[in-house]
């Protein structure tokens, strides 16, 4: 990907200077800090050229040749190819790319496939799974009837034979895989065929590992399964937003459960910008990118636990990782705001089993897909996890604090991406 992106925003600075300004600061933050978040990325300039493009002028009901407006010829062809892109990707036999981001994604995946009131199990949200995997807070939780499924309270790995015990006490209509904050390999064969087993709908929220399994790192479900949901802006690094690939069979339910059940027009630049992150990840450059990605988060997580951190898991198979904090004598929230003071920025995050409350909880989780894209590798890992520890043991001196702040910048300005 090319880096040094030029921002031309110069009539905004001239007729809007305070949102011009703060524009810039949050560009200066970019640059100048370690992007641990794992569901975040830095997108292409060509992406950010799509998404700040003429087709956001446009409304476009409907699908591609199907529009309740006129005027939709060159915004057919731009969403005909995000699709076709998508398609040759993760080799899907059907998809939409009009979902604005993973949770109507995921609303609209169980409409296609569910009523109110059937059965839904997913993964519980503190042990790693989504709001929208069923939890009481969220439509999934309320809407159908949620039974939810842990990892195993020793190994915190996914306990496939009490995955299987429930399903086949509950007989749900969909099983939900794929996560937010699992740090191993997903077994979606095994998945596959338990819901076969119990007569469920298998779906996949691949939002987090998207980039790994449309480049081979991870095993990619779409062929094989009923319906896979993504967002687009993850390891996929495209703009925000969301996509859902599917077996034909289930096309026309999954349209009609975007469009009309759920949005009503699709945001087109987004689309373009879509489709310009999908060309990109079918670049072979892209495989490369993807797997750095998994090679830097290994070296990361080995480094940290030679530096005494306990890892979910015991490490990782991909792009994050979890750190529970308990042994540190530090809380979740303590470390991500010493970390942002530092110019390193991850998110608090719940350990499975977790004893403390998720706005204040035991862990943070980090991850390696925007470092990846800055162009740092293995060796950078290295400096990146004695950054973390010394600014988690130095939470409390602010001197201390900015001195690594400053460090961080000299290790970013090595990395630049803007001009
Ligand atoms: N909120 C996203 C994340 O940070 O993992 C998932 O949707």
């Amino acid at each position: 990907m090319r880096l040094l992106h030029k921002m031309h925003l110069g009539v905004l600075k001239e007729q809007d200077p305070v949102i011009f300004e703060l524009i810039q600061q949050e560009k200066k933050r970019q640059m100048e800090g370690i992007e641990l978040i794992p569901s975040e990325n830095i997108v292409s300039q060509a992406v950010l050229e799509a998404l700040a493009s003429v087709p956001t002028n446009k409304y476009s009901e409907g699908y591609p040749h199907k529009r309740y407006y006129a005027g939709n010829e060159f915004i057919d062809r731009i969403e005909g190819l995000a699709i076709e892109r998508l398609k040759k990707l993760f080799n899907a036999e059907h998809a939409n790319v009009q979902p604005l981001s993973g949770s109507p994604a995921n609303m609209a995946a169980y409409f296609a496939l569910m009523e109110p009131g059937d059965t839904l199990m997913g993964m519980r949200l503190d042990m790693g799974g989504h709001l929208t995997h069923g939890h009481s807070v969220n439509f999934s939780g309320k809407i159908f009837r949620s039974i939810q499924y842990t990892v195993d309270k020793e190994t915190e790995l996914i306990d496939f034979d009490a995955i299987k015990k429930l399903a086949e006490k509950e007989k749900p209509k969909v099983i939900v895989s794929g996560y937010t904050a699992y740090p191993r390999e997903i077994d979606f064969k095994a998945f596959r065929e338990l819901c076969d087993e119990v007569g469920a709908f298998a779906v996949a929220d691949i939002a987090h590992i998207a980039g790994l399994c449309c480049a081979g790192v991870h095993e990619n479900p779409v062929p094989y399964f009923d319906v896979v949901t993504t967002t687009t802006h993850k390891t996929l690094r495209g703009p925000r937003g969301a996509a859902i690939m599917c077996r034909s069979e289930f096309a026309e339910r999954v349209d009609k459960a975007v469009f009309p059940f759920l949005q009503g027009g699709p945001h087109e630049n987004v689309i373009a910008a879509k489709a310009v992150a999908f060309g990109e990840a079918l670049k072979p450059e892209f495989k490369l990118y993807a797997r750095q990605i998994v090679k830097n988060a290994k070296v990361l997580a080995s480094e940290l636990m030679a530096l005494g951190f306990r890892l979910v898991t015991g490490g990782t198979d991909n792009h994050l990782m979890l750190i529970d904090l308990t042994e540190k004598k530090v809380t979740g929230k303590e470390a991500e705001s010493a970390l942002e003071k530092a110019g390193i920025y991850c998110n608090k995050n719940t350990i499975p089993f977790d004893p403390r409350k998720p706005w204040d909880p035991s862990g943070i989780r980090i991850g390696t897909p925007a470092v990846t894209t800055h162009g740092m590798k293995e060796s950078e890992m290295k400096e990146i996890a004695s950054l973390i520890n010394r600014a988690i043991n130095a939470r409390n001196s602010h001197v201390e604090l900015k001195k690594i702040r400053s460090e961080v910048k000299e290790l970013c300005a090595r990395f630049p991406f803007y001009e």
